[in-house]
């Protein structure tokens, strides 16, 4: 089941999985040394924002291919987000703690 709700202006928010849709941003949140949800499908066009929601701990999100891109270390209730345009597999850990890890699969 997917939820949507409508944020100000027209972007939609996707709160559930399984698929969320082209437009829409959903988000992973990060606590406890984990992302939460560590996987996700989305549609391509989907943007992914991560939260840090920790109280004192910093994390990056670094994709492990292609070309091991890195975000800025987030610190606590900072965010970083990246629009998915292109089908395949997203495999990404954290920059500073390699046992948190997570995927974003993007297929049609
Ligand atoms: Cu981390």
């Amino acid at each position: 089941m997917i939820l949507r709700l409508l944020m100000a202006g027209t972007v939609g928010l996707c709160l559930a999985v399984p698929v969320c849709h082209a437009g829409e941003v959903v988000e992973v949140g990060i606590a406890d040394y984990k992302f939460t949800p560590s996987e996700l499908k989305v549609r391509p066009g989907t943007t992914v924002t991560w939260i840090n929601k920790e109280k004192r701990t910093s994390h990056s999100v670094l994709f492990l291919d292609p070309g091991a891109i890195e975000s800025d270390r987030l610190f606590p209730g900072e965010r970083h987000s990246r629009t998915f345009d292109k089908p395949g597999r997203y495999p990404y850990r954290c920059g500073p703690h390699e046992e948190m890890r997570g995927m974003i699969e993007v297929a049609e």
